[in-house]
């Protein structure tokens, strides 16, 4: 089902600061910056590698305001991995699949994620504990 770990969100207090660590750190390279309103983020993608499924990358993400989802994660647990999201080739496909076995869609339908990718989150309580997200890349 899976293609690839299309990315690892990570939760931070300042984008800027972050980004900065991951360039010097790890010669890592900024492929996409945006905000996201409906997800109450402003983010990220730093590109890790391409392979036979398509390209990984690293998320950062800092919270838009408390409240949001990041912003909630920051207070209770602080900073460091959000949620690992999958490559699949058709996430609509995959979210019928996946609610088959049990496990709790976050979203009914597919919303607008990251560089154009339809997205879907799993559960994290039905996850053992990982929020999960579907990514379908936009067709090139
Ligand atoms: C919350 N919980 C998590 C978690 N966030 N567990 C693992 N990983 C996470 N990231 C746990 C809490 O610790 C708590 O467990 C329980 O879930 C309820 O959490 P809450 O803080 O009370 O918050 P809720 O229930 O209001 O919301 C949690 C939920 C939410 C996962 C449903 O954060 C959500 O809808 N997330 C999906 C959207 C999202 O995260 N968007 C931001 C990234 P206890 O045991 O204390 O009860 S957007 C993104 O990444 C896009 C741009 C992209 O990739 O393209």
């Amino acid at each position: 089902m899976f293609l690839r770990i299309d990315h690892v969100g990570i939760a931070c207090h300042n984008l800027e600061e972050k980004i900065g660590f991951y360039e010097s750190t790890f010669g890592l390279v900024v492929v996409s910056r945006e905000v996201n309103e409906a997800q109450g983020v402003r983010e990220a993608m730093l590109h890790v590698a391409d392979g036979e499924g398509g390209t990984s990358y690293v998320q950062l993400l800092e919270p838009l305001s408390p409240e949001t989802a990041v912003g909630k994660f920051l207070a209770k647990r602080g900073e460091g991995v959000h949620h690992i999201g999958y490559g699949v080739e058709d996430v609509s496909k995959a979210m019928a699949e996946i609610a088959a076995k049990g496990v709790r869609l976050i979203d009914e339908r597919p919303r607008h994620g990251s560089m154009g990718a339809s997205i879907a989150f799993l559960h994290p309580k039905d996850v053992g504990g990982v929020l999960t997200e579907l990514v379908e890349a936009p067709r090139q």
